[in-house]
């Protein structure tokens, strides 16, 4: 339901899903219709009764249905009124898959190779175990991806330190042996003889919206590298997908590198690759976008395509911050989501200390935390450059547990936002447990955590394990 409570009427236009208006009440005509029996991807809603001075007295309101039949992913719902928009009448839908999953990584020990437990979003069971490197004895890490583009979850493994770099996807659609059974691909995403491990992650990064690109950054022991591998994965076994792009996001750093994905700023409606390197380094954060902006032939021609230098092709790192205090050396796990939930604005990244206390914290481009309005989008005439990340949470979710355990972090969708994962050391092995964030008061500018559950603790791990969400 859309509850105007503004002076003016706004007509509300969706993107990609049609809604069928079930019911508009219009307090100054005095009328109240009835089901129109079609769909539809724009309604006027009325004007309220209100005083002299524009306060409202009677809301007035519209009631929609709609389908997410087609795809997932984000996209707009705002006024049509340009001036409307432009100031802020916008918001994002984010369409989850319908069996929403992520993944706990369980490292192996001496003669038992290490597992993932992929878990239901709705009810946190475990609905796959899988054993994606069965020779590999140590720590692999996770991600959830859309890798084949059928709007369902897919595991993105990466093996950890210690043996040739190797990336496998698993298909979460059931295919008949269950779901995370089929191998979509498997490949070495760097050199063989590299054995610092690898990290994971996916988004669509090359503009194929259906399908998400498979990104791997080096553990420590090189110059730190981060790849985008095509979204069209090769039909041939075991060979890698083409490499769309690859960058240094730390020239000169053999640490490592970890990634993550998300749509953290509303510039530009494009996922960021965020980075952090590893322990050894300041937690110094960065985004990277490709907007993949061509200048026009006009553009060429007449020397005007200067304004969006530096947008075409990719990367462009668009924000750098400390996540922790710079004399911190610990290393960073990273994630994105929609854990502001309904304090509005693009995703969140997510830091979590993977030495020290565990400290958590939470990043945002704005929201209505600083007075931003839900999703504001840059008006045709003003293109500031860079994103600024303020903190808008900050907590160790395991306190009091072992000194320079740390922690490692996650998210997961719901339909109001995202619930915030991190794995720690808990009293029977490592814990993994779940949490809301909410405002402490009406008008507090940061957000508190709210409990709400953990897994079963897995007694033959200690301390955090790698997480994958999305
Ligand atoms: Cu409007």
């Amino acid at each position: 339901m859309i509850t105007n409570l503004n002076n003016d009427e706004h007509p509300m236009h969706i993107h990609v899903n049609d809604f069928q208006v079930m019911e508009i009440v219009d307090p100054i005509a005095g009328t109240r219709t009835g089901v129109q029996p079609w769909g539809e991807d724009n309604v006027n809603v009325p004007a309220p009764v209100t005083d002299a001075n524009e306060n409202p007295l009677v809301p007035a309101s519209v009631t929609l249905r709609t389908k997410f039949t087609e795809y997932t992913g984000t996209f707009v719902i705002h006024c049509h009124r340009l001036n409307h928009e432009d100031n802020g009448l916008m918001a994002t839908v984010n369409v989850i898959p319908e069996v929403s999953t992520y993944a706990v990584a369980v490292p192996g020990s001496a003669g038992t190779p290490a597992t993932v437990q992929v878990h239901d979003g709705n009810g946190d069971k475990v609905i796959a175990a899988v054993t994606p490197f069965p020779s590999f004895d140590g720590t692999p890490t996770v991600a959830m991806a859309d890798v084949d583009g059928d709007m369902i979850l897919d595991l993105v493994a990466g093996t950890g330190a210690g043996v040739a770099p190797e990336v496998v996807a698993y298909d979460g659609n059931d295919v008949g042996s269950g779901p995370f059974t089929a191998e979509l691909t498997r490949f070495a995403p760097f050199d063989d003889g590299f054995r610092g491990g690898v990290t994971v992650a996916g988004a669509d990064i090359d503009g194929n919206a259906l399908a998400d690109n498979i990104i791997a950054g080096t553990g420590p022991g090189t110059e730190s590298q981060v790849k985008v591998f095509s979204s069209t994965l090769p039909t041939e076994k075991g060979a890698a997908p083409e490499v769309f792009s690859s960058f240094t996001p730390y020239p000169g750093s053999r640490s490592g590198v970890t990634v993550a994905t998300g749509l953290v700023d509303a510039a530009s409606g494009r996922a960021s690759i965020v980075t952090a390197p590893g322990p050894g380094e300041a937690p110094r954060v960065k985004t990277f976008r490709y907007d993949l902006f061509e200048p026009t032939a006009a553009a060429t021609a007449d020397g005007t395509a200067d304004e969006h230098a530096g947008h075409t092709g990719g990367p462009r790192m668009t924000s750098e911050f400390l996540a922790f205090d710079e004399s911190y050396l610990g290393g960073v796990s990273l994630s994105t989501g929609w854990v502001a939930g309904a304090e509005g604005g693009a995703k969140s990244i997510v830091t979590g200390m993977l030495g020290g206390d565990g400290t958590v914290r939470v990043w945002s481009s704005g929201s209505r935390l600083d007075g931003e309005p839900d999703m504001y989008l840059e008006s045709p005439n003003h293109h500031s450059g860079d994103v600024v990340f303020t903190q808008i949470a900050s907590f160790a979710p395991f306190a009091g547990g072992p000194p320079g355990s740390g922690v490692e972090v996650a998210t997961t969708s719901t339909t109001t936002g995202a619930d915030l994962l991190v794995s720690g050391p808990g009293p029977g092995g490592t814990e993994v447990r779940k949490f809301g964030l909410n405002r402490a008061e009406p008008q507090s500018t940061t957000l508190v955590p709210l409990p709400l559950g953990a897994l079963p603790a897995l007694p033959a791990a200690q301390g955090s394990v790698p997480l994958g969400g999305r």
